[in-house]
């Protein structure tokens, strides 16, 4: 018998190949050190550093799946890895690489043509552009295929119309992925650039969560675009749903990267903090809280490391992507909010990531399809009986 790793149960360490543990070791180095002296401030100011996607691009963080146009090629393991390193330090910096990975580059490359490939994806990847997902509307989130945004057709290309809400990037963004529905009411992806006649983003102000990484709008008053602008191989909602799958495994890794910050936060701050002529950590109700969080961080993982290996190998479904993204952000919100309260009133403050990990993971619950809608997509796959 061994005695246990106690903050690797299952020996996650053990079962990633030399390459996955190379680009972990790279994301957690500039994570820590050049992420982390950063968040406090932009966290506080609501700052988003652009800097941040030619940083990412740099060490080939962005896209890293793609194969190609300036992309390493890595595997989802891999994407994950990374995913977790950069959401132990902040959930928005993690989100700025989502979006411009899976949400972006990906429909670009599945979806593109030769053309539009070879003109954005290496950009992308070096982050000289950055990119905005605008699926969500105002009166349309959990149920996107409701949405209004119109692509008329005109001569030579579409003129949409519409509006975007809570979209990641958008005021920033050098390239918008836009989902809308044609003449036919089929929704289809286009490719829209900054500086185009009739299209504004709008800065969403007074998020009290995610503050490190910029939301806005995106608004549409009859943009032309033409032809080539259009994603031209996929149509209906399995165009979003198929990157969104990439994204939520994404998030399924990098939330639980938060609950062991807000775990190993906790387990310092009780070792250390004295009450009653003891430290925390020696009473009984602390360590209970302790066990807890470490039995669903290393469940969690090992979970995101098999549906990794089920994505690399073909064989992943994508109601597993809702269970486990689903289970990660339920999970990582509960030790959040238990750590916050393990801190006392220092958990109040932003000396401590905790609370910021706390707010953060109540947007990350409800965006890429709410706690619930997966709970719902779950409910469905074992009762054929859609309940939305
Ligand atoms: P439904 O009838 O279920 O499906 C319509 C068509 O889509 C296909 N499909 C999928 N394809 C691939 N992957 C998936 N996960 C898919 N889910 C569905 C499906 O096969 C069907 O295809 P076809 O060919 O038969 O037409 O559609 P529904 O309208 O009943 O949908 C219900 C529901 C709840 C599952 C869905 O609407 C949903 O998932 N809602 C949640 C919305 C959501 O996740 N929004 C995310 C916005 S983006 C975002 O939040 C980015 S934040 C990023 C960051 O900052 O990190
Ligand atoms: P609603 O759909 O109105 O849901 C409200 C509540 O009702 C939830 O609790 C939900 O679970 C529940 N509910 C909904 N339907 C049902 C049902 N049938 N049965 C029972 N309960 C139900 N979107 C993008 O397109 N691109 C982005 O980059 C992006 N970034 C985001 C960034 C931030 C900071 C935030 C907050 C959101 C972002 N979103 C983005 C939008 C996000 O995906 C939506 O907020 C999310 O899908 C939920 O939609 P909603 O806000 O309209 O809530």
């Amino acid at each position: 018998w061994q005695k246990m790793n106690w903050q690797d149960p299952f020996l996650l360490e053990q079962q990633l190949t030399d390459e996955q543990r190379l680009v972990r070791d790279t994301a957690r180095q500039y994570a820590q050190e050049k992420l982390l002296p950063r968040v406090q401030q932009a966290f506080r100011d609501e700052h988003t550093d652009p800097a941040i996607f030619r940083e990412m691009g740099e060490l080939g963080l962005l896209g890293p799946t793609i194969h190609g146009y300036g992309c390493p090629g890595v595997d989802y393991v891999s994407y994950g890895l990374i995913a977790r390193e950069v959401e132990a330090v902040d959930s928005g910096y993690r989100s700025m690489m989502s979006v411009q990975s899976s949400l972006v580059m990906y429909p670009i490359y599945a979806y593109g043509t030769e053309a539009q490939r070879e003109k954005y994806l290496p950009k992308l990847a070096s982050g000289e552009f950055i990119g905005c997902f605008g699926l969500t509307e105002p009166d349309h989130g959990s149920d996107p295929g409701s949405m209004v945004t119109r692509a008329r057709s005109v001569d030579g290309g579409y003129k949409l119309t519409g509006a975007k809400m809570w979209i990641s990037n958008s005021p920033i963004a050098d390239v918008f992925v836009v989902w809308a529905k044609t003449d036919d009411d089929v929704i289809r992806g286009f490719i829209l650039e900054k500086g185009m006649a009739g299209l504004s983003a709008p800065k969403i102000e007074g998020k009290l969560a995610l503050r490190a990484s910029i939301t806005g709008e995106i608004v549409m008053d009859e943009v032309f675009v033409s032809e080539e602008q259009l994603l031209p191989n996929v149509q209906g909602l399995k165009g979003p749903f198929g990157c969104l799958n990439n994204a939520r495994y994404g998030i399924a890794w990098g939330a639980l990267g938060a609950a062991e910050t807000c775990w190993q936060s906790a387990r310092n701050y009780t070792l250390e903090r004295k009450q009653f002529g003891r430290p925390l950590a020696a009473t009984q109700l602390i360590q209970l809280k302790l066990a807890n969080m470490q039995t669903e961080i290393s469940l969690g993982l090992q979970g995101c490391l098999r549906a990794g290996e089920l994505m690399d190998n073909g064989n992943i479904s994508p109601e597993l992507i809702s269970l486990i993204k689903r289970n990660s952000c339920g999970k990582a919100l509960d030790i959040a909010r238990m750590s916050r309260d393990m801190h006392g009133g220092n958990g109040i403050s932003d000396e401590y990531p905790v609370m910021r990990h706390m707010v953060n993971l109540e947007v990350v619950n409800t965006y890429e399809g709410t706690h619930d809608v997966h709970g719902l997509i779950l409910g469905r796959t074992q009762t054929d009986i859609p309940a939305f």
